[in-house]
């Protein structure tokens, strides 16, 4: 990579963590509503994984979604109009935190119910497939996901029909208040596609260039006919479940043990030691980055509402869309 293609991704984290940080303040003052679930500490597992697609990839994932669809090119402002639910949100603000979607960018959303968008990888890569296409489906979904019985099917078609899917983990220790070892019979979740023949790796997904490295390579095999592979990302989520989580199944020090690993601060180290950038250079990046949200926030503040006859569209197909 190229220094602005490394500072690029230095500049997604950091919008990433001031978006969130400033959509928990926007939520506790009554302006983001429904659910909001927090991506910081997670962040090089997008950012790294997502650096490393083709236009042509598919990325699909869970509610946990917003630093995805930054990562997919979405632009803070439409971003944060959608979290507050206005009509410039990239969902049109019908679908707040947990619907950010943008088939333009190949970026399939952002769902709910967890677990459920497996098998519309699974469909997305077979229709790929079946056009002859040479693109890879990359399938973002967390440990808790790996224990629905979705999961199971999912993988067991991809591989049945050898379809282009790299399905990511990302394990962060915890699905809801229940730690992985309580819930999943292994807590390796990589162990889980041996059962479907499926090749399997686990990498540090505190550590961009890890993730990034590691998807590269994976998604290089996939698109070149591997079949279908599993990538289990290590990470951890510094914030609750969501917000109002009063978090009685962990211990402060396990938090504080994970932040020493803080994804930025690791990158900021790294980009300094191997001389890509300067401490000041980066800390004029964290500032502009900063600014970029708190445009965001005034231009999802300064929207408008949905029109009310706006409810009634996009619920059924438009035959006269073709
Ligand atoms: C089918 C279904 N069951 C239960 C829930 C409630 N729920 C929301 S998030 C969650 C935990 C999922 O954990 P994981 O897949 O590890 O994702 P993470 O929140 O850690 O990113 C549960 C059980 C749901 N949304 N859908
Ligand atoms: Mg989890």
């Amino acid at each position: 990579m190229e220094k602005p293609e490394y500072l690029e991704l230095y500049h997604q984290m950091v919008v990433i963590r001031r978006l969130e940080e400033k959509a928990a303040e926007l939520y506790q003052q009554g302006k983001i509503g429904g659910f909001l679930h927090l991506y910081i500490g997670q962040e090089a597992v997008s950012t790294g994984l997502i650096s490393a697609r083709k236009p042509e990839d598919r990325v699909i994932t869970a509610y946990r979604d917003h630093g995805v669809a930054i990562n997919c090119g979405i632009p803070p402002r439409q971003v944060m109009a959608e979290l507050l639910g206005k009509a410039t949100g990239i969902s049109g603000g019908r679908g707040g935190s947990m619907h950010m979607a943008d088939v333009t960018r190949n970026f399939w959303g952002g769902h709910a119910i967890v677990g459920a968008h497996l098998p519309l990888a699974t469909g997305l890569a077979l229709g790929d497939h079946y056009a002859g296409k040479k693109a890879v489906t990359i399938c973002m979904f967390g440990d808790g996901a790996s224990n629905i019985g979705f999961f199971h099917e999912a993988l067991n078609m991809a591989k049945v029909w050898n379809l282009p899917v790299l399905w990511v983990c990302e394990n962060n220790q915890y699905g809801m208040g229940t730690a992985v070892d309580r819930a999943s019979a292994v807590s390796e979740i990589r162990m889980k596609a041996n059962g479907y023949g499926m090749k399997n790796e686990q990498v540090n997904g505190m550590d961009v260039m890890e993730v990034r490295n590691a998807a590269l390579r994976l998604l290089d095999e996939v698109r070149n006919g591997s079949g279908p592979q599993l990538l289990e990302i290590h990470t951890y989520r510094f914030r609750g479940h969501s917000m109002g989580d009063p978090e009685r199944y962990r211990k402060p020090e396990e938090i504080h043990r994970w932040e020493e690993d803080d994804p930025i601060g690791v990158f900021h180290k790294y980009l300094v030691a191997n001389n890509i950038s300067t401490d000041d250079e980066l800390k004029a990046l964290e500032e502009s980055s900063a600014a970029e949200v708190q445009d965001a926030v005034e231009f999802a503040e300064a929207s408008p509402n949905p029109a009310p006859e706006e409810l009634f569209k996009n619920i059924y197909a438009d035959e006269t869309e073709g």
